[in-house]
């Protein structure tokens, strides 16, 4: 199959070319590297040394035998979009090449308009790219579990049964974001529904939880190496206490640390999407998959991270809670329903134990980088108050 991948150069986009190449898909991507400009601009870097987008080019070309098209450019640029969508005439879109930082959408009113101009706009421009250029093109969206935000009821598929006074009908499950990067997701959402419902754009939208692990099979040599991002902006909670636990740093759970989430392995991610573009909806089907496996508290992970740490590099870690800069239930119900990629086959192949001693074992290699950007680690912002970079008091 012919597939484009938009942020081919991200932490989930380059995996997924790889894996897609391997498996004798003709892959291209899209990307204007802006991740590793914005991860700069926090003061931060990857921990994983990552070859720049040339380089990984090459690196595809001598060690695979192929080629990936790549496209520099701007998804927000309406003609460069359609020129791209034009050429490649691919059978699926995987879009993955947004703003995915729920904290850098926090910062100011800059920050979120940014953040929702850029994701909307890209959106927007690939399903009219789609629609004027290549009709029959399946969309495989990139949205989040957290646009559901933590009801107190189980979270559906997509789509549940309601009876109100009365009547019936199936209808999208409420969205309740809690940043200002996950109501982007929830635009992106009803955007992608119209079209399906105008044009009869094929679509999947892809609920996806919090993705960890530094490594999948098809990630088997330096330059394959996908960026492992650790400061209170870029690096997930997961990815911060592991950083946090091999600097010999306190863990941070936020406030209560019982905030749950579901949870899935990059390798199993690739999974997923590769059997979202294989097995494409139909022209006219608009199908939602929440894509995660475990579920676990933010306590929990630290938890596991503290064990982690003493058996596979034997020190102890320590848990700090220190207070939350966000705002969000620290406590609340949580019980999301996966079934439909289940159906397809997907089977849940690396725990989060499993991964945890691999990204521990690959942070230890890269030490230094993570040395010389300590003062990242920690949380410094608050995004309660007007002045959100006030510095936090961590005990110890
Ligand atoms: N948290 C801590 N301590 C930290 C950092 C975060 O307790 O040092 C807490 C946060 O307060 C939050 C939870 O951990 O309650 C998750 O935060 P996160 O930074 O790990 O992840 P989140 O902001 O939810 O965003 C990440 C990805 C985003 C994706 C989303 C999936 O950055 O692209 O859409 O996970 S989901 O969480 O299901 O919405």
């Amino acid at each position: 199959m012919k597939v484009l991948i938009t942020g081919v150069d991200g932490y989930s986009g380059w995996p997924l070319a790889l894996h897609l190449l391997n498996r004798g898909h003709d892959v291209s991507g899209i990307d204007n590297l802006i991740t590793r400009k914005r991860v700069a601009e926090v003061g931060s870097h990857s921990a994983t040394p990552i070859a720049s987008m040339t380089r990984r080019i090459q690196a595809v070309h001598k060690h695979l035998g192929k080629t990936l098209r790549f496209y520099r450019g701007d998804l927000c640029r309406w003609e460069f979009v359609r020129q791209v969508v034009r050429k490649e005439r691919p059978d699926a879109i995987v879009h993955l090449g947004e703003q995915r930082s729920a904290p850098y959408s926090m910062i100011d009113v800059h920050h979120a308009v940014e953040t929702q101009v850029q994701n909307v706009t890209s959106t927007l421009h690939i399903l009219y790219a789609i629609r004027e250029e290549s009709p029959k093109t399946h969309l495989v969206k990139m949205g989040t579990m957290g646009e559901y935000g933590t009801p107190n009821i189980d979270i559906a598929e997509g789509f549940f049964e309601v009876e109100y006074l009365g009547r019936k009908d199936r209808v999208p499950f409420p969205r309740q974001a809690s940043s200002w990067y996950h109501w982007s997701k929830v635009f992106d959402t009803g955007d992608v529904m119209l079209a399906n419902r105008l044009w009869g754009t094929a679509a999947t939208d892809v609920m996806q939880g919090v993705i960890y692990g530094t490594r999948t099979p098809d990630i088997d040599r330096p330059e394959f190496l996908t960026r492992f991002d650790f400061d209170e902006v870029w690096g997930t909670a997961l990815n911060r206490f592991c950083v946090q636990a091999v600097l010999g740093l306190p863990l941070t759970p936020y406030g209560k640390g019982r905030q749950r989430r579901g949870f899935i392995a990059l390798e199993d991610s690739m999974q997923s999407l590769t059997l979202a573009v294989e097995n494409p909806a139909s022209q006219g089907e608009y199908r939602v998959f929440n894509q995660f496996d475990e579920s676990y508290s933010v306590t929990d992970l630290a938890q596991m991270v503290v064990t982690a740490t003493r058996e596979d590099l034997h020190h102890e870690a320590e848990i700090h809670n220190s207070y939350n800069p966000r705002v969000e239930a620290e406590e609340h119900y949580y019980n999301p329903h996966h079934e439909n990629l289940l159906k397809l086959g997907y089977r849940h192949s690396r725990t989060l134990r499993q991964s945890l001693t691999e990204i521990l074992t690959d942070l230890e290699k890269f030490r230094s980088r993570l040395e010389s950007h300590r003062e990242v680690v920690m949380p410094r912002m608050d995004f309660r108050t007007p002045d959100n970079r006030k510095p936090l008091h961590i005990p110890g």
